[in-house]
């Protein structure tokens, strides 16, 4: 590589603890390096002692941790000689797999619920050239079909349960500990297909635990990949998981057959990766919870407000969380909490629509109009 410091993504710089070929064809967007906010006014406004960062995954390439996962899987399936991806996705897994497609100049066919995505996410996919099948079904439709369809057509799975992709997506864990030199007391994260919290687990137990071995809990998840020995911790965080409430098969124990939230990203009722997520849960000490709505809302609307981070609906969930368990005291004082971001505000601008009434207003063109409406403001 000609430039020593120039940044070209999570495969260049974590090559020796993925599972990729070492000639392995690269396709990268430079994603991964996203930056771990510490808030400041919102810790303030809870009265709490927390040490409360966020992980702002919505600065990746597509503007989600998808990224992570896609440059492994993406490349994998290259090296593969594969010419078509596949995946069912409530939005962000499709954009980024048809700009890593599009990247690798291959072919990305991607099935979405049919009016349910965010206006962004459909945005890119159409304009990286994916071919996009809206089914008359939800997220959970789409993942059955795309299994099923795997298996007969010559397309490369890129959902959550390609193992590439949780590969991929553990390196989040490496960045966060590497910048704080320590470990988290936890780590929250929204919860859909189960992916995210359980790529996670995999990479805080690497760091923790070392390298393979039968005996740690690190094997149920690396499928023999994890070859790296840090030794730099021996603590993992609690992995905490929330859910709208409309849409938390953790917490009613089974599938919901009809999930529905305002955060259509996590609107998934058949979680792919459900035992791993039940192990990290029950291995870190964790939990599962619900929120509503309008909490999650509430929650994205006052990082945007008081911290100048714009995440969309679902990501907004681990900070309503957090800040919930915070407030409890459930998450004790003095602790340091990680709250992953998972994707951009600008995914999905429709949710902005709603308090447009009370942040617009038409005024004339002329400076009298623009000084009055200033000073109401100001009073
Ligand atoms: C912003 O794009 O499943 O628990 O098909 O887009 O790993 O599924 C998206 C999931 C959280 C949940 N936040 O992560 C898809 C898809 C955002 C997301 C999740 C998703 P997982």
């Amino acid at each position: 590589m000609p430039f020593r410091n120039r940044y070209t993504g999570l495969i260049n710089k974590y090559h020796d603890r993925l599972p990729l070929a070492d000639d392995a064809r690269v396709i990268s967007l430079g994603e991964g390096g996203t930056p771990l906010i510490r808030l400041n006014n919102i810790p303030r406004a809870l009265g709490r002692d927390v040490d409360l960062y966020v992980k702002f995954e919505g600065l990746n390439p597509t503007g989600s941790f998808k990224d992570r996962g896609m440059t492994v899987a993406v490349s994998q399936a290259v090296s593969e000689g594969s010419k078509a991806l596949i995946c069912a996705s409530t939005g962000n897994t499709s954009a980024s797999a048809a700009a890593y497609a599009a990247r690798a100049g291959i072919t990305a066919f991607v099935l979405i619920p049919d009016g349910k995505i965010a206006m962004g996410k459909l945005a890119q996919a159409i304009m990286h050239g994916a071919t996009v099948l809206q089914i008359r079904g939800n997220f959970d439709d789409g993942m059955r079909i795309v299994k099923e369809l795997a298996d007969e057509a010559p397309v490369s799975i890129v959902n959550s349960v390609n193992p590439y992709r949780l590969q991929g997506q553990k390196t989040a864990a490496f960045e966060i500990v590497e910048e704080l030199e320590r470990v988290p007391d936890y780590h929250c994260l929204p919860v859909g297909n189960a992916g995210n919290i359980t790529a996670h687990w995999i990479g805080y137990s690497e760091l923790a635990l070392g390298p393979h071995d039968e005996a740690t809990a690190a094997c149920a998840f690396c499928a023999g990949h994890c070859r790296y020995q840090c030794g730099l911790v021996r603590e993992r965080p609690r992995m905490v998981g929330f859910q709208s409430r409309g849409a938390a098969p953790f917490l009613r124990g089974e599938p919901v057959a009809e999930p529905e939230t305002v955060a259509t990203a996590i609107r998934i009722g058949n979680p792919q990766s459900w035992e791993y997520a039940w192990a990290a849960s029950r291995e870190s000490g964790g939990w599962f919870d619900e929120l509503g709505d309008d909490e999650i809302l509430d929650a994205q609307r006052m990082l945007a407000g008081h911290e100048g981070v714009f995440c969309e609906p679902a990501s907004a969930a681990s900070l309503a969380g957090a800040m919930r368990d915070i407030r409890s005291g459930r998450i004790e004082q003095g602790s340091t909490v990680v709250c992953t971001l998972t994707g951009h505000g600008l995914k999905d601008p429709d949710v902005a629509q709603r308090y447009s009434a009370e942040a617009v207003s038409t005024v004339d063109a002329d400076t009298a109009a623009v000084k009055k409406a200033i000073l109401g403001r100001l009073d």
